[in-house]
């Protein structure tokens, strides 16, 4: 048995569109995980000051992993990537969170899913509105369309 899963994506170091390209490579290669669909690839400023600019995207895969294995998978692929993890929120060269994993609501210290915050973050909720139906509803039941109007596409450019 297989779940879908969201994963986002996002990079504002060491050509973030070339990192994000290479990860979704790397998504596909996770045992027991299939690659499934992309979003277009967007660019929009740090929430914090003074970072780069950050280059975000989607993918949907299907996984037969449990979820914090799947977890392991992500950071394997952050880590081969290059990313040293300094501070919390710096500059990284590649960012895999689980926004969605089916419709489980995850709450453990190592994992909380739906990802925190994903529901007020345009660079998240519009290349997701890419791969799911108009339909679509969180975990926790709150419908995707719901989320958009309270987001609006304000400082997004979609490559
Ligand atoms: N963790 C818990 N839940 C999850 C989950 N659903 N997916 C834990 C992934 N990890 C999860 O993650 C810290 C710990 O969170 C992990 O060890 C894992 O066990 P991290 O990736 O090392 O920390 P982080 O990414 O620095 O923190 P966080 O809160 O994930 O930051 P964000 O939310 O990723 O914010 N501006 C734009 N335009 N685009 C961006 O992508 N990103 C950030 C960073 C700031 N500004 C941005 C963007
Ligand atoms: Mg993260």
């Amino acid at each position: 048995m297989t779940t879908r899963a969201y994963i986002g994506l996002g990079s504002n170091l060491d050509e973030p569109a070339e990192q994000l390209r290479s990860a979704l490579q790397a998504l596909d290669l996770i045992a027991e995980t299939r690659l499934a669909a992309a979003s277009a690839l967007y660019t929009s400023d740090s929430l914090l000051p003074g970072q780069p600019r950050y280059t975000n995207a989607v993918a949907a895969i299907d996984t037969a992993l449990a979820p914090l294995d799947l977890l392991d998978a992500l950071q394997a692929i952050e880590n081969d990537q290059g990313r040293v993890r300094k501070e919390r929120w710096g500059p990284r060269t590649l960012d895999l969170d689980m926004l969605l994993f089916g419709d489980q609501v995850i709450d453990v210290p190592r994992l909380k899913v739906p990802h925190y915050h994903m529901q007020a973050r345009p660079f998240v909720l519009y290349p997701l509105a890419e791969l799911v139906p108009e339909s679509f509803c969180l975990a926790d039941g709150r419908p995707l369309a719901q989320l958009l109007e309270g987001c609006p596409f304000v400082g997004l450019e979609r490559l």
